[in-house]
């Protein structure tokens, strides 16, 4: 068993507002503030990146453009570059996030740096990877492949983890390692930043989202009109989409326009979540529901549906109510019960709050990835790995 040491970490992600990148930019945080370097690549800084931290450094991924091109190969650039990192930087540990393209490109930039011996690939399962690009008849061999080729494979709950076999017919294991929150940086407050645009006279029913399809959107939209013909309340939107112009249509066409805020993508999300009541969060699918955890740690309690992952993070009945997809009737009963029963309403605000600070905390999530990345060190300087190298090509001159 080799002693720990400070690590030189390549973690790849997607840049954008989604869920994933969140979780990646979140533990490359936490493993620099632990004193390890980490290289962070992409083909954009992730917003949440933040530059200043020692530890933190971002590699940028060029995609070059060519007439013949009417798709230019990110998986291409994405591999090139990140075999320059694993050498320049010495990695010790690659880690991906969201496994198309992420895990092959990986998989690829391991041999291209003449690195299979030594350099662990971990791939992060975070849902739709899974649920719906991965099983695609278009990528499902290469998802298979690579997730048979990484060294480790996480999944962000349960749920995911049942998925993984049902839905690639994969056979390999997995750590369910649960995503995070920042619950100093997302907690209850008793006034809430909203510029006075928002004020806390009537009971705030919030959505935060990237407005895809697969969050049901309409069902937010529905459930706070019927709520609203019964109780005087607003509606906060934080985040954008393609369902976003319908939703803002339906309910500017509403006689309670007026109770309806749409603020579009927000960096500081933890000052505007403490305002909620309620969160709204009827996807139906989710394999873990990250926004609804970070609600959460601010003191909401989530009306939600019934689903994968997300029933690992809201305990029915507890701190929040989560009803049948597609249940409108069943969600905006759930509201208004609770709107009603303020006393009630408290206890599951707190009861979320509290199951944020205990089961999702920083610590014991990166305590879990670092053991990963010791494990799949450890065995590869063991047994080396599955299968034997036989590139030729070296990009790194000095390994
Ligand atoms: O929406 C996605 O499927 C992509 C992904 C993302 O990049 O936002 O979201 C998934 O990963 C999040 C972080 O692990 C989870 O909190 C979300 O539940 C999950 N989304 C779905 O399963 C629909």
């Amino acid at each position: 068993m080799i002693k720990r040491r400070a690590l030189s970490v390549g973690i790849v992600c997607y840049p954008t507002t989604g869920g994933s990148g969140v979780v990646a930019v979140e533990i490359a945080h936490a493993l620099a503030e632990r004193g390890h370097q980490v290289h962070v690549v992409s083909y954009r800084k992730p917003a949440r990146l933040d530059m200043m931290r020692p530890g933190i450094h971002f590699h940028p991924v060029d995609v070059p453009d060519y007439p013949l091109f009417e798709y230019p190969p990110y998986s291409l650039a994405l591999a090139t570059r990140l075999a320059e990192v694993i050498c320049e930087f010495k990695l010790d540990v690659l880690h991906v996030h969201y496994a198309i393209p992420h895990a092959i490109s990986g998989y690829l930039a391991r041999k291209l740096a003449n690195r299979e011996d030594d350099l662990p690939l971990i791939t992060t399962l975070h849902g739709t990877d899974i649920t719906i690009v991965g099983k695609n008849p278009s990528y499902l061999p290469v998802t298979r492949f690579s997730l048979d080729s990484s060294d480790k494979v996480t999944v962000v709950s349960r749920w995911l983890a049942s998925q993984v076999p049902e839905r690639l017919g994969c056979g390999c294991t997995m750590d369910v390692i649960y995503n995070f929150v920042d619950t100093e940086k997302y907690q209850p407050r008793s006034s809430c930043q909203m510029k006075g645009r928002i004020t806390r006279q009537t009971p705030v029913l919030m959505h935060m989202s990237n407005f895809r399809p697969v969050k049901h959107v309409e069902d937010v939209v529905e459930c706070f009109l019927q709520v609203r013909k019964e109780i005087e309340c607003q509606l906060v939107m934080i985040g954008d989409g393609p369902e976003r112009p319908p939703a803002e249509k339906r309910l500017r066409e509403s006689p309670f326009r007026a109770d309806v805020h749409f603020l579009g993508i927000q960096d500081n999300a933890q000052e505007i979540l403490p305002c909620a009541d309620l969160f709204l969060f009827p996807s139906n699918a989710e394999s873990f529901g990250l926004a609804a955890l970070e609600a959460m740690a601010c003191g909401a309690a989530v009306i939600g549906a019934n689903v994968g992952g997300l029933t690992e993070v809201v305990r029915n009945g507890v701190d929040g109510v989560l009803t049948e997809p597609g249940d409108v009737n069943a969600m905006s009963a759930a509201c208004l019960e609770l709107l009603r029963d303020r006393e009630k309403l408290n206890r599951m605000k707190q009861a979320a709050r509290q199951r944020a600070v205990a089961t999702f905390t920083t610590s014991a999530s990166i305590d879990h990835y670092e053991d990963l990345y010791w494990r799949a060190i450890n065995d590869l300087l063991r047994d080396g790995p599955d299968t034997g190298n036989n590139g030729t090509i070296e990009i790194c001159e000095d390994k």
